[in-house]
């Protein structure tokens, strides 16, 4: 437990938020406990399987499943999206007072959420990574995320212990402070490696990358302007992790509410969130493996 009673801030939760302050990155230890990892690691296996049996990538309104065609594993889900409107445990994690209490200090308590979103890297996954880039890159359209850099923060759920060994995120600390940064063109940053090369073009170092090491139930959060990536997993266990990520409302268009002075909202009727053609291409269908 981060905060006490009377709402002040833990040593620990005080540390992490310096910590994001100074370097675009914190992480907080220990949020959730054993029962909570144990509900999540349950969810994750469930929309896993829910993802197999579709055998394609698909798309139910906000709610869409990739799947993607892995040399090695043959069919792997990667990630879902907004998995939080078709199953209630996720629901619950998306509002839990734990991760408002991280975010509350940085961007209020009137929050809208712009990403719910589970990633998996199953051990043996020959394609997993994702490039590095900045967050800010796909706020978009622009003009619907205000004040981005103050306004939006993206939390990470470690349900799996992780690190380098596992396909666990890699970040360059102080890079939130570098603007939005022209990263070389190398298409869509779930199809394009870790490579210290989009580094060196931009004139960044890569001896200052940080491999973050999770235990299931720490939170990793996130700016919008920091740099990161993850690379394979070469380990034996899976790499799954739950992502939220937080905007304050008053500076966002776009998002589904969290909280509204601190009180949990739950999911109704989806909103405009990522999918443009939420209202005249809602869905359901399948989406071709070219296509995905
Ligand atoms: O799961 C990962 O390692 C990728 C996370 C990420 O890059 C993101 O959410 O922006």
């Amino acid at each position: 437990m981060q905060q006490s009673a009377n709402g002040s801030i833990s040593p620990d939760l005080a540390g992490a938020l310096a910590q994001y302050r100074d370097l675009g990155y914190g992480v907080v230890r220990g949020v959730f406990g054993p029962r909570d990892v144990a509900a999540l690691t349950q969810a994750f296996e469930r929309i896993y399987a829910q993802g197999l049996a579709r055998g394609a990538s698909y798309r139910d309104r906000n709610v869409y499943f990739h799947l993607a065609d892995d040399p090695v594993l043959k069919q792997i889900v990667r990630f879902v999206q907004w998995p939080a409107y078709i199953d209630p445990i996720l629901a619950a994690y998306r509002t839990d007072t734990r991760l408002l209490d991280i975010m509350a200090p940085l961007i209020g308590r009137d929050l809208k959420q712009i990403i719910n979103q589970m990633h998996w890297k199953p051990p043996g996954a020959a394609r997993a990574d994702f490039g590095y880039h900045q967050d800010v890159h796909f706020r978009r359209p622009a003009e619907a995320y205000r004040d981005a850099g103050n306004s939006y923060v993206q939390t990470m759920i470690a349900v799996d212990p992780q690190g380098p060994e596992n396909g666990g995120l890699r970040v360059y600390p102080g890079s939130h402070k570098l603007g939005v940064l022209a990263f070389p063109e190398r298409g869509r940053i779930m199809d394009a490696d870790m490579s210290e090369d989009d580094l060196l073009a931009l004139g960044l170092d890569p001896g200052k990358l940080v491999d973050l090491e999770l235990a299931p139930g720490d939170v990793a959060f996130w700016h919008l302007g920091t740099i990161h990536g993850s690379g394979a997993n070469t380990a034996p266990i899976d790499r799954r992790a739950y992502l939220n990520g937080y905007v304050t409302a008053a500076n966002c268009d776009r998002g589904e509410w969290a909280w509204r002075n601190g009180a949990p909202c739950a999911l109704g009727e989806p909103v405009l969130v990522h999918y443009e053609d939420l209202f005249t291409r809602p869905g359901p269908f399948i989406i071709d493996a070219d296509q995905a």
